[in-house]
């Protein structure tokens, strides 16, 4: 196969890829990210901050780190001008919304999980109670933006916006819940109800929920 994702299929980040793969149909082989020592080694090569997913494009001879790249890089493959908006204006509201999910939700996300984890020793309340602040702002700021009436992420087209959004609003949730913001929550519930979205959480369900944190309550 062409296009070989190195992923796991419980990864936030790993799920933003796969959405786009799914929705720009392009076939894929999935190596499993799944910490063991032998694994570990080849991904590292890949990879070098460890983190995933990478893409190796054998077609091109090009290994692609960074979710959002690896979805510039999979859209000018599939021909272009579909998650990665033609409109340059489009365009740059895709990626702001992009970066917003990818450090302000993302971002405050992962230290809260590693924080509860424990990963980084004694679990650091006030560390954790300002990623939470933030991640208040960030869907503040997503409620104002989506104020003009948009179907999707950054206009009525599904782009790099929504892939991102799907699976990082549905885990980040469950740490900071959307609270009064409807405009916010029928984007979310119109990203569970995509079949990108579908697939990439059935091909999560096998590894169960590893979520340090109750299911979302609103
Ligand atoms: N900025 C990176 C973030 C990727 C990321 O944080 N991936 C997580 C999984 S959701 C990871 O690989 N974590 C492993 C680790 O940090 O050890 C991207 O957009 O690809």
């Amino acid at each position: 196969m062409a296009l070989v994702l190195w992923s796991h299929p419980y990864s936030a980040y790993g799920q933003k890829a796969a959405v786009a793969l799914y929705e720009l149909g392009l076939p894929f082989d999935l190596k499993l990210v799944d910490g063991s020592a032998g694994v570990m080694e080849g991904f590292l090569a890949v990879s070098p901050f460890a983190k995933m997913p990478a893409l190796i494009d054998t077609e091109a001879n090009r290994t692609v780190i960074e979710s959002s790249i690896v979805i510039e890089h999979l859209d000018r493959r599939a021909g272009g001008g579909r998650l990665i908006p033609a409109d340059p204006d489009a365009a740059l509201e895709t990626r702001l919304i992009d970066r917003i999910l990818d450090v302000y939700v993302g971002g405050n996300m992962n230290r809260i999980v590693f924080n509860r984890l424990g990963r980084a020793g004694t679990p650091n309340e006030t560390a954790m109670a300002q990623d939470a602040a933030e991640l208040q702002t960030a869907w503040d700021m997503l409620e104002a933006r989506l104020a003009d009436g948009r179907t999707w992420g950054a206009g009525e087209t599904f782009t790099l916006a929504d892939c991102g959004a799907a699976p990082l609003m549905t885990y980040a949730r469950r740490l900071v819940p959307f609270g009064d913001r409807p405009r916010l929550k029928a984007w979310h519930a119109r990203l569970m109800a995509r079949p990108s979205f579908i697939r990439a959480l059935e091909d999560a369900a096998p590894f169960g929920d590893l979520m340090p944190a109750p299911p979302a309550v609103d």
